[in-house]
């Protein structure tokens, strides 16, 4: 008698349903199911490492280059006209080639692009290409770049980049390698590279 209470209660509750919820909240609960559904998707939409640190970085690429610089120039028929790569880091074993991205910072303080490591050259500087009083294109290493709070930094040919010198092995159009930048605030960030044409 007792058992056939309780299936009894059982069955009605399996019949029911949520029969005995007000309708209102039940569409209230399903309303919340599916927002936190939704927040969940977004979350998983954008970088995970952008996620942690705050800043995003894009579109990162790096021009073509030959470990050995000898072939370099005679293979490619390129004319450096005083650009982000070739004749200025002349002596160097390897050839070189830079990297270039765009670096945002939706946070509400500044970060600061520090030190850049990646195991296809010897040497990584952070540059920055400006015209001289002559017309002439130069570059110089400096010790870092500010990401401005609410802005970012365009590191691109011209301007600011990321120096890879001696490289380790030929970097061809349509490779990809992996470059780590360290900031100030936001610590290590990870990038794939793709080797393209500017
Ligand atoms: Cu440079």
């Amino acid at each position: 008698m007792m058992l056939s209470q309780v299936v009894t209660e059982m069955e009605w509750m399996v019949t029911n349903g949520m029969g005995w919820w007000p309708r209102a909240r039940r569409v209230a609960v399903l309303a919340l199911v599916a927002v936190l559904a939704l927040a969940a998707l977004t979350a998983c939409g954008g970088s995970e490492e952008a996620e942690a640190s705050g800043l995003r970085l894009d579109d990162p690429w790096a021009r073509p280059g030959m470990a050995s610089p000898g072939q370099s120039t005679m293979s490619h028929g390129e004319t450096d006209k005083g650009s982000d790569h070739g004749s200025a880091h002349a002596g160097q074993s390897g050839g070189t080639s830079a990297i270039f991205l765009t670096i945002s910072n939706p946070g509400k303080e500044d970060d600061r692009l520090v030190a850049v490591t990646t195991d296809v050259a010897e040497v990584v500087e952070i540059h920055r290409s400006s015209i001289d009083a002559s017309g002439v294109m130069r570059m110089e290493p400096i010790d870092g770049v500010t990401i401005p709070a609410g802005g970012k930094a365009e590191l691109k040919p011209g301007a600011e980049h990321i120096m890879l010198i001696g490289l380790t092995r030929d970097l061809e159009v349509g490779d990809r390698f992996s470059a780590t930048l360290q900031f100030e605030r936001a610590g290590e960030m990870t990038i794939e590279v793709e080797v393209r044409e500017p």
